[in-house]
């Protein structure tokens, strides 16, 4: 079942019992954070602010912050069932002969329907504000923490073109805001927005259209974050996951259209060669970044839906609400994943790697330096290239388990002989790096090693006591009374 915008979502989970209203009149200045901080790190409900600084607009947070949260936004009783949807799909192959042409015809149907819709009008623009009519310091964006260089707009979704193919993006970039009608545009230099921004300033062009949508069905949100490639539109697979077209709506003040159900939205524009500071900012590091040069986009319009409601999110130390969102990612783009690496069995991203520490990966071994192979692949491949630590282990090795990677790993390891090093693109995020964005990164292969390999000791199994003694203890287990 889809949503139709997010209060469909969190009528959803307070029945479920998965949100809380808080009356208690809050600060937006690092109380917010605060208060869902400790929420987070007890793995508690969706909080729904309704009084945050004496003002009407009502802040929803962590709404997607926990496993099952994420399973009520994407709708299924497990997100493997995402995963196995998509893996129909791209196990769907091109047909021969005309009764599988025929046969396929109802499959490309169903996919026709999942495109997004553009409708005449949208209730995001039941209010709208021309310039000079509105002030972003009406809303109640939060600063998130102590040292912040200013407020932060955390959870948008920002929508640009590519003025080569005419391609839509939508990506989630946090916003500074500077004053009434200007904020930042954290959009990092691997980003879509950013290849975007580059091809308008090498066309020359003065403006680079930009919308920004606040607040709509949970899948909306959830796909700026998505990692897709180049040029494929996040509204289109969103629409897929939902199982519904999104509709969408032409801004009022520039050539774009956003989510119609949208609760608010800014337009407006970036102009491709100008840079203002950014940050300090408390990230999903748990460290603050540093004030960067960025871009920064002016607002022309601030439209919104009445009585709207303001969606965010804080990020830092491990567990919070993005961890959630990054463990749907990595499940549904697994099956992906393997249709180009079958060797794959399984990988995991724990929480306190930030997403691009740590990844454990296990895989079918067939061939001497196949864990390497892995890994270049792993290094090669969208933002999974910003991977600071690759652990490739046998798929005897269940990577859900980090202990047992630990374990198994580490005792498997001869670090001179099996730990590599690159050096290529790293996270921007990585404060560690000799430069922004550029560093060496680590992969360790921790599989068994082969003679193949240059491996001529024994190695050794693991420790077991025999099938006829676990029979007799099970027999005797009752009488221990342990
Ligand atoms: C809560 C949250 C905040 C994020 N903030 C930023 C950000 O400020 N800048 C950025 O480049 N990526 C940020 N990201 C990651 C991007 O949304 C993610 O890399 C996405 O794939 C970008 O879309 P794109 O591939 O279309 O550029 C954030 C992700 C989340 C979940
Ligand atoms: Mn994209």
């Amino acid at each position: 079942m889809a949503y139709e915008d997010l209060r469909e979502f969190i009528k959803v989970l307070e029945r479920q019992e998965e949100l809380k209203r808080i009356t208690v009149p809050v600060s937006s200045d690092q109380e917010v954070t605060e208060i869902t901080d400790r929420v987070s790190k007890r793995g508690g409900p969706a909080l729904l602010f309704e009084n945050v600084d004496g003002g009407k607009i009502p802040v929803l947070i962590n709404a997607l912050g926990s496993r099952r949260r994420m399973e009520l936004a994407l709708g299924v009783e497990s997100v493997e069932d995402v995963a196995g949807r998509l893996t129909d799909w791209l196990d769907f192959k091109s047909p021969e002969g005309l009764l599988a042409k025929v046969k396929m015809l109802p499959k490309l149907a169903e996919l026709g329907r999942y495109f997004p819709r553009e409708v005449k009008a949208g209730r995001c623009q039941e209010v709208v504000m021309r310039e000079g009519e509105f002030s972003l310091l009406d809303l109640p964006v939060l600063k998130c923490w102590e040292a912040d260089g200013g407020r932060f707009i955390t959870f948008p979704m920002v929508f640009t073109r590519n003025p080569r193919t005419g391609k839509r993006n939508c990506g989630m970039y946090r916003m500074q805001i500077y004053d009434a009608k200007t904020t930042g545009m954290h959009w990092q230099i691997h980003k879509h927005g950013a290849a975007h921004q580059r091809e308008e300033a090498r066309a020359g062009a003065p403006r680079m259209e930009v919308a920004v949508a606040i607040g709509a069905d949970p899948l909306t949100t959830f796909a700026a974050a998505l990692p897709l490639p180049d040029d494929l539109d996040e509204m289109i697979f969103a629409s897929f996951l939902r199982e519904k077209p999104i509709e969408m709506v032409k801004c009022v003040t520039v050539d774009m259209e956003v989510p119609a159900t949208a609760e608010i939205v800014l337009e407006g524009y970036v102009d491709p060669a100008e840079r203002r500071t950014e940050g300090p900012f408390g990230d999903h590091t748990g460290f603050y970044t540093l004030e960067e040069p960025y871009p920064v986009f002016h607002v022309t319009a601030l439209t919104h839906r009445k009585n709207p409601i303001y969606q965010t999110t804080i990020v830092g130390r491990p567990p919070m609400e993005d961890c959630y969102m990054g463990w749907a990612i990595t499940r549904i783009t697994l099956p992906v994943l393997r249709r180009q690496f079958p060797e794959i069995i399984d990988l995991n991203l724990p929480f306190e790697g930030v997403f691009h520490n740590l990844m454990l990966v296990s895989i079918r071994k067939q061939y001497p330096g196949h864990a390497r192979k892995v890994m270049n692949a792993i290094w090669g491949m969208g933002q999974a290239m910003f991977t600071k630590c690759i652990i490739v282990v046998d798929e005897d090795v269940d990577v859900q388990s980090p202990g047992e990677v630990v374990w198994k790993a580490l005792n498997n390891i001869d670090p001179e002989r099996d730990i590599q090093f690159v050096l290529g693109p790293v996270d921007v995020l990585d404060h560690a790096a000799r430069l922004t964005g550029y560093g060496s990164k680590m992969g360790v292969d921790a599989t068994r090693k082969w003679m193949s390999e240059g491996f001529e000791r024994r190695w050794p199994r693991e420790n077991q006591t025999s099938a006829e003694v676990k029979r007799v203890v099970d027999e005797k287990w009752k009488k221990l009374g342990l």
